[in-house]
């Protein structure tokens, strides 16, 4: 699986030019693309490139690596965006969130020019929530109210508790994350317009149209989906 994760992360790298502004994901698999292109920029194979981090931990392992950092409101224009995802269908909608940084990770995936996804095969699903849960992230004061909500979808939903079951986790942005497992998600694109309009919830998880390429590990070799 480690293998299956470095192999995406490496075939990444040949999206990366000099002069790049780069979009850094969250995550384990997008961890090895972030210690790769900061071990090139410390060769010097490459020039100019500047991340914007996704989540703090994106943040910090790029400053561990030597990938120059800078914020969202600091740039024109952001020229790839790298990431992991949780589930993939067909079509290359996504299911994300796992990390709990859905929301920065979309602003920056949707400014993107190009949108990589690096994903081992098992994340791949015929149809969205196949096997996940959407995650949603919601102000802190909704989330019971929008629980309920969540029942006319016909959603098994719940609070996303920390390791220790002893609270919430908490976002970077200081709000809650509900997991929703819908029945079968047959328009992810409507699904995730609609999620967005119930008040409260900040953004969800479904990232439908906006991945360019998707990178599979296989047990054969990296594939490419696009
Ligand atoms: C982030 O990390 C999330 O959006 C996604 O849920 C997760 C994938 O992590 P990993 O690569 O560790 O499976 O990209």
């Amino acid at each position: 699986m480690e293998d299956m994760k470095r192999a995406v992360a490496k075939e990444a790298l040949k999206y990366v030019e000099d002069e790049m502004v780069i979009g850094l994901g969250t995550g384990s698999t997008t961890a090895y693309f972030i210690q790769f292109l900061g071990e090139k920029i410390q060769k010097g194979e490459l020039e100019e490139v500047y991340g914007v981090p996704t989540s703090y931990q994106a943040k910090i392992l790029a400053m561990e690596y030597g990938v120059p950092v800078v914020s969202l409101d600091q740039v024109d224009a952001i020229d790839i965006a790298v990431d992991g995802a949780d589930e993939v269908d067909p079509n290359l909608n996504l299911i994300k969130g796992r990390g709990a940084a859905l929301t920065m990770e979309k602003i920056i995936e949707y400014r993107a020019g190009t949108f990589v996804v690096l994903v081992d095969e098992t994340k791949l699903v015929e149809y969205l929530c196949q096997k996940m849960p959407v995650p949603i992230e919601v102000i802190p004061a909704a989330w019971k109210a929008i629980l309920e909500e969540l029942n006319i979808f016909n959603a098994e939903a719940e609070l996303r508790m920390g390791k220790k079951k002893d609270g919430p986790i908490v976002t970077e942005n200081g709000n809650f994350i509900i997991d929703a497992k819908f029945p079968k998600i047959e328009d992810p694109l409507d699904m995730e317009i609609e999620l967005n309009t119930i008040p409260g919830v900040v953004e969800n998880g479904i990232f439908a149209d906006i991945a360019d390429i998707v990178l599979v590990g296989t047990k054969e070799g990296v594939k490419k989906m696009e």
